[in-house]
């Protein structure tokens, strides 16, 4: 097996200090719990941004700040940073993309609409090509978003046409209200249809994220964790911050027997 990549979700867009007050929000508090992340044994960070006012921003100013924050937070060992494409619900596509032009090293690809909640997180073919033409200009490499089981169709529809290339780094993410629930049995069922040439990993979100993880990191995927994803630690006690689910999961895969990948080592997996 792959050494064990863990991507840390530090803020998300769904979520507020109300909801979760350790959540982190301003570049410093974000360059904090990137730091912590990663010495707790995150290799890449995914990263939405916020305003001066705490909302969720896909301007090229906040991604900037944060991202300096980041690099100067963890300099020596900089995590992968992957920006959000999806940003927050309802954010219109072309600021989607906007940010890509600072060339992160990586940027999430969302792979088919769903309901979200009560809302719709809207991504049509046409969007997803606009952001394939984005990604391949900037040189930026796709970690592809999969809520749904549809979505590794859609992979392989984007594979057949000829405009996404190998390889396919897949993000499983389950338990969305409105998607794929987080059963192993839907994990099991995705990882038997992915692509050939795809590295998987696993997201989930709420209750399910940590035996989600567990069973990835059994089975030879990799594991993303943090409170745009989950803010609870265990059932009704708020996780303390992003840093303690990255300590646990690299606990975890040690008894396992799985090592975890440092930020060197996952840069050789995820962008040569
Ligand atoms: N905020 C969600 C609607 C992504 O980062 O690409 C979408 C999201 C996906 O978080
Ligand atoms: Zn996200």
């Amino acid at each position: 097996m792959e050494k064990l990549i863990i991507t840390a979700a530090i803020t998300g867009a769904e979520l507020d200090k109300t909801k979760c007050p350790v959540l982190p929000i301003t570049p410093e508090e974000q360059a904090q719990a990137a730091k912590e992340a990663v010495e707790a044994g995150a290799s890449v960070i995914h990263l939405h941004v916020r305003d001066e006012k705490g909302k969720p921003s896909q301007n090229l100013q906040h991604f900037k700040s944060s991202v300096e924050a980041i690099r100067r937070a963890c300099k020596g060992n900089e995590p992968i940073i992957q920006f959000s494409t999806g940003g927050a619900v309802g954010e219109k596509i072309e600021n989607r993309i906007a940010p890509l032009t600072l060339k992160p090293d990586m940027a999430s690809f969302n792979l088919g609409t769903i309901n979200f909640g009560e809302e719709v997180f809207v991504n049509t073919f046409s969007d997803m090509r606009a952001l394939n033409e984005a990604l391949q200009k900037s040189g930026v490499i796709p970690e592809f978003e999969i809520y749904d089981a549809g979505h590794l169709d859609n992979l392989k529809k984007l594979i057949r046409e000829g405009i996404v290339r190998a390889p396919y780094h897949c993000q499983f993410v389950l338990g969305v209200p409105g998607a794929l629930s987080g059963e192993i049995s839907a994990l099991n069922y995705l990882v038997q249809h992915l692509p050939e040439n795809s590295h998987w990993a696993v997201a989930g979100i709420g209750k399910y994220e940590l035996p989600l993880a567990v069973h990835a990191i059994a089975m030879g995927g990799h594991v993303r964790v943090g409170l745009e994803d989950n803010i609870f630690y265990s059932k009704g006690i708020p996780a303390k911050s992003n840093a303690q689910l990255v300590e646990r999961i690299a606990r975890i895969a040690k008894e396992l027997d799985r090592p975890v990948a440092s930020v060197s080592e996952a840069r050789k997996m995820l962008l040569s």
